[in-house]
């Protein structure tokens, strides 16, 4: 967008004192940026019948984990006892730090208590079916064993270990699908990687496809070689991602990993829309498509940022997401010793017991045949900003679908007499999914109502089930 000549100031004036006022993060409300280089490419249409066999895991999982891990978790925010405000993965960019300064973190990289195992665990805990993890972020540290550079975890560090291998090792063992994410274009550690103007000048002067050929394609190649099945690679940012540049990775992946997905930020076609990180769009969405979002506000650790977002926040935005068709890739920023934060550990293993009880209502779960319960469009057709219609947003239900049947997520008390939007499908049946109660409809003039009890029975969200003849409800507008 254009914001990118704007500064952070003059974009939260025009965003409003709301934001100004009551969200911002410790580090400033970088969450809240989209950048240019976050607009969207989308699949093509009409639908490919490859790419919807691909993405058949990926619509049925709904819920990832993404962990952000790399030597940014050592300074975790601070350099040189002072606090660098922003992403926690950003404080090279940020600060800035020399590469020969920041180089020096690998030396000190040593998560002794990094346990593949129980990382994996966590995830299944947490309900979550896939994980993507950060093989190299924008400060070009590898986080494998690559043989194109030796700045990496194998080489460079005391630890020695590739952690990646152990973390594909643990997934296999659990039958857990991995994924990496891959900064393609902005490498801080690189003469002729994007992002480094303090060490080496402006974007603009440099041999980007040298570093493109000897680093950054050959990198994406060895995760595809050597880590067995690769569920899905993660691009981003993808500056200067032009002419044939994004489809010589497209082409690495496909040849290499025919099933591998490709997210939205490659910088040409992937196989689903990644929305703007911590954005939840305000409809359900036509294609395949996922939120990246943050558990705090960072996505590397940062020790100062423990305003971590509430189970029942967390188990609305999966919802509402599932309710409009996406995807939610959750991240966790483990610390440096190879810790992941007790409370973020907390939270998700509390959204991981409700989904227990009500996952039917999440995983393999479609969109939402109705959509008033997501709220109105701004009357005076007001616009949001990213130029889109403004939506005022409802939060008291959402309805997610499968074949025959309705799920009903409440987040506050419904109405005593509940009534199911009006649809030309008859109601056979309606139980709360926790525990089977059932539920007493009340049919008239073919609108049904639900009678519920109250009050009702989870704090957090109660699924109720209703059962319908047919496959697929057929809305009356
Ligand atoms: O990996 C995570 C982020 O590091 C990455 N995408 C997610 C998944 C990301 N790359 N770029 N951005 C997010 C946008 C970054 C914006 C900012 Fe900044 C970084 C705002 C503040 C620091 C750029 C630099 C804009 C102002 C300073």
């Amino acid at each position: 967008m254009k914001n990118r000549s704007m500064s952070r100031r003059d974009w939260m004036v025009r965003t409003g004192s709301a934001v100004a006022a009551g969200m911002l993060p410790p580090g400033g409300s970088s969450d809240l940026f989209i950048l240019e280089e976050h607009r969207q490419q989308t699949p093509a249409d009409p639908p490919d019948p490859i790419r919807e066999k691909r993405l058949e895991w990926f619509h049925e999982a709904k819920y990832g984990l993404f962990i952000h891990w790399g030597l940014y978790a050592i300074p975790a925010g601070q350099w040189n006892g002072q606090r660098v405000p922003g992403l926690g993965e950003w404080i090279m960019y940020r600060t800035p730090v020399p590469v020969r300064e920041y180089e020096k973190l690998a030396s000190r990289f040593n998560p002794v208590k990094f346990n593949p195992d129980e990382w994996v665990k966590l995830a299944k805990d947490a309900g979550m079916k896939y994980i993507v993890i950060t093989s190299k972020h924008h400060d070009g540290f590898a986080m494998f064993h690559s043989k194109v550079s030796s700045y990496n975890v194998v080489e460079a560090t005391p630890f020695k270990r590739d952690v990646l291998k152990e973390l594909a090792a643990a997934c296999a063992r659990e039958n857990m699908r991995l994924g990496f994410y891959y900064s393609q274009s902005q490498d801080w550690h690189e003469p002729n990687g994007a992002g480094n103007n303090w060490d080496f000048g402006p974007d603009e002067k440099k041999d980007y496809d040298q570093y493109l050929r000897d680093k950054a394609e050959p990198q994406v190649r060895e995760l595809l070689t050597g880590y067995g099945p690769v569920a899905l690679i993660w691009f981003d940012t993808p500056r200067m991602m032009t002419g044939d540049r994004g489809q010589r990775f497209a082409n690495i992946v496909r040849s290499l990993q025919p099933n591998t997905l490709i997210d939205g930020r490659l910088g040409t076609e992937g196989d689903y829309r990644s929305t703007g990180d911590n954005v939840i769009p305000g409809q359900v969405q036509g294609e395949a498509w996922e939120t990246p979002a943050t558990i705090n506000h960072t996505w590397g650790y940062r020790a100062d940022d423990t305003d971590w977002k509430a189970p029942g926040q967390i188990t609305f935005k999966l919802v509402d997401i599932v309710s409009k068709g996406g995807n939610y890739l959750l991240n966790i920023g483990p610390m440096s010793d190879g810790v992941i934060p007790q409370a973020s550990q907390d939270i998700l293993r509390t959204v991981g017991l409700w989904l227990q009880i009500n996952g039917e209502a999440v995983y393999g779960a479609g969109a939402t045949p109705f959509g008033e319960e997501l709220g109105e469009a701004s009357p005076r057709r007001a616009k949001n900003v990213r130029g889109e219609p403004l939506v005022y947003s409802q939060t008291e239900w959402r309805v997610t679908a499968k074949a025959g049947r309705l799920y009903f997520t409440f987040f506050e008390e419904p109405r005593a007499a509940f009534p199911i939007p009006a649809m030309k499908n008859a109601v056979k049946r309606a139980y709360r999914l926790a525990d089977r109660a059932p539920l007493k409809t009340k049919t008239e003039n073919g609108r049904t109502t639900l009678e519920m009890d109250r009050p009702i029975l989870d704090p957090m969200a109660t699924v109720v089930v209703v059962e319908f003849e047919g496959n697929k409800v057929e809305p009356i507008r």
